[in-house]
């Protein structure tokens, strides 16, 4: 049962992670494709050894291919998945293009993967801060009910893609060298106005929505209520960009229905919880951070405390790789489910 595997976007921060993390796998690759734009077409890149140039994405590279991994832009989703699924590949979409289609499971695979099973062929991974908010969220959700969920995160400039970390690392330089620093992408690219990242915050990540909240943001609020089954859950976001490389961190509000509840309860459950890693003891100072996140595969949780005024509510403390979990990890994830209970 092995399969051939299109990758869309080989060249990008996220196609990179998902041929590395597929060299770790043990995945039934029979043939791995590269795919890109015109722009990177011709790159050759390294996957167990052995070198596969980068071709550019026509309707045609899909032929033969069981399961097509995109991330390349959600223009390019938009175009090219109806091309994949007509020739009979299974797409795992890591853009925003289908994420709200209600024809389309939103799948992270510890928190909704029966979702899978009524796939049409496309299939959507969420957004990388909904990913690890979910994977704390869904244990708390099964175990104490869910009243309300407030989030305030601290993102990587790498969910911008690697033009952004760049952009980072060169203004890091001018500002130590006393030079102007230049803002031409943050916080989003082709916006009106481009402000610095480097010893900075950006509380605007994506497009600003007529509601005033931004893309992002509205990402978080309407994707988890979709992967949590709870359209009634009342959810709100504050997404704010840091100058950091990798990993998102989120510092999450929730109120369970339960009453009486303590910060051990929430230990207990999440401690066991599937692609969660509980860091939690101030006695030893220990918490996660988006350093000792880097390069892991779990969400990370810590800081748990009981809010001092609303005996339904905690605060904790989501940290997570936003290029391994956040999307390539989870992507990955959701191709293994689909060989595995043959729901290809
Ligand atoms: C960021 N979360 O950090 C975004 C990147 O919808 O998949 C992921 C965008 C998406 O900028």
């Amino acid at each position: 049962n092995a399969v051939n595997v299109a990758v869309v976007g080989a060249t990008g921060a996220v196609g990179e992670k998902i041929i590395e993390i597929l060299e770790k796998k043990n995945l039934p690759i029979r043939e791995l494709k590269l795919l890109s734009s015109s722009r990177s077409a011709g790159k050759k890149l390294i996957y167990k050894s052995q070198e596969i140039t980068v071709e550019e994405a026509k309707p045609e590279s899909f032929d033969n291919i069981d399961i097509a991994l995109f991330s390349a832009g959600g223009s390019i989703s938009k175009k090219f998945a109806p091309e994949a699924v007509k020739r009979g590949a299974v797409v795992v979409d890591n853009t925003s293009a289908f994420r709200m289609d209600e024809t389309v499971p939103l799948v992270v695979p510890e928190v909704n993967e029966t979702d899978l099973q009524s796939h049409n062929g496309i299939i959507a991974n969420p957004n990388c801060s909904t990913i690890q908010m979910v994977a704390a969220l869904k244990p708390l959700q099964e175990a104490f009910g869910l009243s309300r969920v407030i989030v305030s995160t601290y993102q990587a400039v790498s969910g911008a893609g690697n033009e952004a970390n760049q952009e980072l690392e060169e203004q890091t330089k001018q500002y130590l060298n006393n030079e102007e620093m230049k803002a031409e992408l943050l916080p989003v690219k082709g916006d009106e106005k481009h402000f610095p990242i480097a010893f900075n915050a950006l509380p605007q990540i994506d497009v600003f929505q007529e509601n005033g909240y931004t893309f992002e943001e509205m990402k978080m609020i309407n994707e988890t209520k979709k992967i949590l089954h709870a359209q009634d859950l009342p959810v709100a976001a504050t997404c704010v960009r840091l100058p950091f490389f990798t990993s998102h961190a989120e510092s999450v509000y929730v109120d369970v229905e339960k009453d009486g509840l303590n910060v051990e309860d929430l230990w207990n459950v999440l401690e066991s919880a599937e692609g969660v890693t509980l860091q939690d003891n101030p006695a030893t100072q220990t918490y996660p951070t988006p350093l000792s996140a880097q390069n892991k595969d779990d969400v990370f949780v810590g800081r748990i405390r009981k809010d001092l005024d609303n005996d339904h509510g905690f605060h904790l403390w989501v940290v997570s790789d936003n290029l391994v979990k956040g999307a390539a990890l989870n992507t990955i994830q959701i191709a293994e489910r689909l060989i595995e209970n043959k729901w290809l």
